[in-house]
Parts: C-alpha cells; sequence; structure tokens
C-alpha cells in the first residue's frame, strides 16, 4: 500500500528550510520573518534573473530592501537574517529541491483593467518551476490572491504535471492568502489572523506547521483550500459593498438635500453589544489592486466551482452591483463638476479643470486603478483641458502630473478634489481663488476634506459628494 501523506511528512521531519517565490512586497517580509523563526534553519528567497527584477537578487543579499516607502523594523531584520545566513536570495531554483516548505507570493494583476480577467501566467510560470523542483513530501502553499478553486484545480494539475507526482499523497498543498498592506507588511503578517486552507487535512497541519511559528497576536485559522480562496477574496468584497452601500446613501442623500455625513454620524451611534452598522465613507471612487478586482474572483469562483446556485434568474449579483455603484462614482464626479460650471455660466467644453490627487489612497503614491483616470478621461472627452496635482505620485504612463500646486490650479475654471491628501485640507479659499483667476471657481469635495461655507464665502461654486444640504447654495459675489 502507498505510504501515505502524513506518514510521508512524518518521516521527512519537520519544516526546517523555507522557500519563497516572488521577491514582492508579499515574499519579501514573508521571507524575513520565516528567517527571524528558530524553527526554521535557512529560507531561500526564489527572484527570477529578470531584466526588470533580476537586482533585487543582489540587493537582498546586501540585505537592501528594494521595496519602496517606510516599511517598520524590515530594514533591520532583513539586515540581520542575513547577517546570520538564514536567508539567501537566489535565481537558481534547483535549491527548490532542498526546501520542506515552498511559499509563492507571485501577483495576479488584471492583464487589462476593462475586462477584469486576471493574469495568471506569472504565477502559472512560478507554480512549473516548483513543479520541477520539489521533492518528494514538500509543502506548495499559494500566497497570491485567487480566483476560487484555483489551488484544488490548475494549480494542483501544473504541479502534478512537472513533478509527475500526486498532490494530497506526495506533496501537501495549501492556500493562505497574504494579507499585508504596504506600511505595515511585518505587522501585518505577526499580527493578522492567519487563513490556511490545505487541499486536505494533513495539508492544511503541514500549512499550520509553518506559519504558526511566525505569528505573534495573530492565530491560524484552519480550514480547506477553497473556503481559504473564497474568505480573502470575500474579505474585499464585503468592503467594496460597505462602501457602495455608503456611495449609494450619498447619491440619495444629495437628491434629498441633506448632509450624508449627518445621517453617517446618526446611522453610526447604533453600536452596543453585538450591534453595529459598520458605515463607512462616501467618495470619488474606489481604486487600488485589491477591490477592483477580488469581487471578480468571487464571481468566477463560483462559475469555476459549477455548482448549482440558485439565485434570481437574470439578476447581476449584490457584489457586482456594488462594484458597478462604486465605478459609477467618478463619473457622478463628473455630473457635479458639469453642474458647477452650468452655474458658473460655463460650459465642460473649453474649461480648465484642476484635478487634485492622482493616487487611489490618501497620502499614498499608489496609483493603481486610481478613480481619478475615468474622470479625467470623460473631461477630456467632452472638450476640457484638464490638469493633474499630486505630491505623492511621481510619475503615471500618458498623464502629466504635476507637483507644483499653484501651477495645476493656475487659471482653472473649476478644482476638483480625488485624493484626500493631507496637503489638500491646509488650502485657503481665497488664495486658491485667487489662483483660479475667476469670479466663481468651482470646487468639487469627492473626499469630504474641504470646509465648504467657507468656500461658498469666497465666492465658489461648490460641489460635494453626499452633500444634498451645500450643492444647491446661492452663489456670492
Ligand atoms: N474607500 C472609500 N471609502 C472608504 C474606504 C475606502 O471610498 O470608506 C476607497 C479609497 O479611497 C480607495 C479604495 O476605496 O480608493 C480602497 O481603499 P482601502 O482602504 O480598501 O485600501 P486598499 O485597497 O489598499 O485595501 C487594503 C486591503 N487589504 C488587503 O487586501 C490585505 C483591504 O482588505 C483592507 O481592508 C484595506 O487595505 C485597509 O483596511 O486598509
Amino acid at each position: 500500500m502507498t505510504e501515505d501523506l502524513s506518514s510521508l511528512l512524518s518521516r521527512r521531519g519537520p519544516i526546517r528550510t523555507v522557500g519563497v517565490v516572488g521577491m514582492g512586497y508579499v515574499g519579501i517580509p514573508a521571507a524575513v520573518l520565516f528567517a527571524a523563526a528558530p524553527a526554521f534553519t535557512r529560507v531561500y528567497g526564489f527572484q527570477r534573473a529578470s531584466p526588470s527584477s533580476g537586482y533585487k537578487v543582489e540587493m537582498l543579499n546586501r540585505g537592501e530592501s528594494p521595496l519602496k516607502g517606510e516599511e517598520p523594523d524590515l530594514p533591520e531584520l532583513l539586515n540581520s537574517v542575513v547577517a546570520q545566513q538564514k536567508f539567501q536570495c537566489t535565481s537558481d531554483f534547483s535549491k527548490i529541491a532542498d526546501c520542506d516548505a515552498v511559499t509563492l507570493a507571485i501577483q495576479t494583476p488584471f492583464s487589462n483593467p476593462k475586462d477584469l480577467i486576471p493574469d495568471f501566467s506569472a504565477l502559472f510560470d512560478g507554480l512549473r518551476q516548483v513543479g520541477r523542483q520539489i521533492s518528494p513530501g514538500a509543502l506548495v502553499v499559494l500566497e497570491s490572491t485567487i480566483t476560487p478553486g484555483t489551488t484544488t484545480g490548475v494549480a494542483r494539475q501544473i504541479l502534478e504535471q512537472e513533478s509527475g507526482m500526486r498532490a494530497g499523497h506526495d506533496f501537501a498543498l495549501a492556500h493562505a492568502p497574504e494579507r499585508v498592506m504596504v506600511g505595515r507588511l511585518l505587522q501585518n503578517i505577526r499580527e493578522y489572523d492567519r487563513i490556511v486552507g490545505g487541499i486536505d487535512e494533513a495539508s492544511t497541519a503541514r500549512a499550520v506547521e509553518l506559519y504558526s511559528p511566525v505569528l505573534t497576536k495573530g492565530r491560524i485559522i484552519p480550514m480547506t483550500a477553497t473556503a481559504a480562496e473564497v474568505t480573502k477574496t470575500t474579505e474585499n468584497t464585503f468592503r467594496d459593498l460597505q462602501i457602495a452601500a455608503v456611495n449609494q446613501l450619498a447619491l440619495y442623500c444629495e437628491a434629498m438635500g441633506i448632509n450624508v455625513y449627518d445621517v453617517r454620524d446618526g446611522v453610526a451611534s447604533l453600536e452596543g453589544e453585538g450591534v453595529t452598522r459598520a458605515i463607512l465613507w462616501p467618495g470619488a471612487g474606489v481604486g487600488g489592486h485589491c477591490l477592483t478586482k477580488d469581487t471578480y474572483h468571487l464571481e468566477r469562483g463560483v462559475k469555476v466551482l459549477g455548482g448549482r446556485l440558485d439565485y434570481p434568474a437574470g439578476k447581476e449579483s449584490l457584489f457586482v452591483l456594488a462594484r458597478q455603484i462604486n465605478d459609477f462614482m467618478p463619473r457622478h464626479m463628473f455630473t457635479l463638476t458639469r453642474e458647477g460650471l452650468e452655474r458658473a455660466g460655463k460650459k465642460v467644453e473649453g474649461a480648465r479643470i484642476a484635478i487634485l490627487g492622482w493616487a487611489f489612497l490618501a497620502n499614498s503614491d499608489d496609483a493603481r486603478n486610481t478613480p481619478s483616470e475615468l474622470f479625467r478621461d470623460l473631461a477630456i472627452e467632452a472638450g476640457a483641458t484638464v490638469t493633474v496635482h499630486d505630491s505623492w505620485v511621481e510619475v503615471y504612463p500618458g498623464v502629466a502630473i504635476g507637483h507644483d500646486l499653484e501651477a495645476v490650479v493656475g487659471g482653472a475654471d473649476a478644482v476638483v478634489v480625488f485624493a484626500g491628501h493631507d496637503l489638500y485640507t491646509s488650502i485657503q479659499p481665497a488664495e486658491l481663488k485667487r489662483l483660479c483667476g475667476k469670479n466663481h471657481p468651482v470646487i468639487v469635495d469627492g473626499r469630504n476634506i474641504i470646509d465648504p461655507d467657507r468656500f461658498i464665502a469666497e465666492g465658489f461654486v461648490y460641489k460635494g459628494i453626499g452633500r444634498g444640504d451645500k450643492n444647491g447654495h446661492a452663489l456670492n459675489g
């Protein structure tokens, strides 16, 4: 009788050597924390020697992090595990054969944000590399965000084809989705609970053995691989849904002439034992690489796993509708801008419109899937001249990002706030009006960061998301 996986794993002994494939903002902190754990004796960081990111190998082996921005503790910890020779970055994937456990932290971006189909090619390449090298009794863990059904489906197939072995018999296979956020990578891995889902009980147990040593406050939540895939995509789907709910409310409040933030305060006050409304913040739209795609991973998962879904025929899912509401918000910002210009006796065509904020998040340089882009496209299509300011974003393909606020707003007929950067909260109405050089410049606040009354008093035409109480104000001056 062939040996079962559990006895193969116990014969192999405890996990001592770990490999992490993909030296990005998920893989690097994971590898460093595995290397810092006394339970493990050696950690390899696997990085393809590609023209775009091969430089990371040398850099990491010098103990230097290639990650941008502040990451508390990471530089020191990386330096220390390199000095102790517990961590080594390499492009020699044959060393995977020495690893008791290999994790894949390879990103799965949209190939084209328009069609919302993820590009799994880099992840599949990584799986092929791992499949070719793993030895019997190894554990393979996918950390990337993937469509439910991937681990037990195409990932398992690739690994089995390349290795000639069988998952769940000759090697263990699991999914442990990352939950890291830039700026707190190590803290998130150590302190967040960790979802760990194997294709079978032995795989789950082996993955629990891998992740337990790196957790401090966080606890392991074991489940099946598919449940783990659904958990990860759902946690972002639900956040997107919460944002859509308050965006819909903001549109209603504008139509009813009331202030959505008064309603939000009222609703949020309903707190108590087991009682919450978790009402989030309305805004100019939802960007980033998590919330814009994970809903569609979940939707595809239901189709891929193909069970009979009992749901009202022809009705879109609540989650896809939420995505559509959030993606409508930049269009609503355009409507507010057009209405504001009309109030000032102007058309969009021929107007100068200044966008404040290209990043998708306040005080961040991340502009992936930024809501500002759709607004800019709409304004240009309607014949406006558009300038963009963002002191956090260096460059963006095809868009001139201005870093001199005065230059960007100079002569503007309308100033439109898309990101809630702290810089914009200190803009003074009189100064902005002087820079615009107009009697009634328009200001559209997409992130509720300016005081409507101060700008209205200065003669601005004010429009704000959810500000039904102010959007029809009388003109001053
Ligand atoms: N947004 C709103 N209203 C809100 C919150 C966010 O309009 O109340 C917008 C933001 O402006 C932004 C977008 O949604 O354009 C996404 O914001 P986010 O705070 O969700 O930031 P992300 O996309 O970086 O989300 C990440 C996710 N973390 C991981 O995937 C590991 C998400 O699960 C976290 O909840 C989120 O960070 C977080 O809480 O910081």
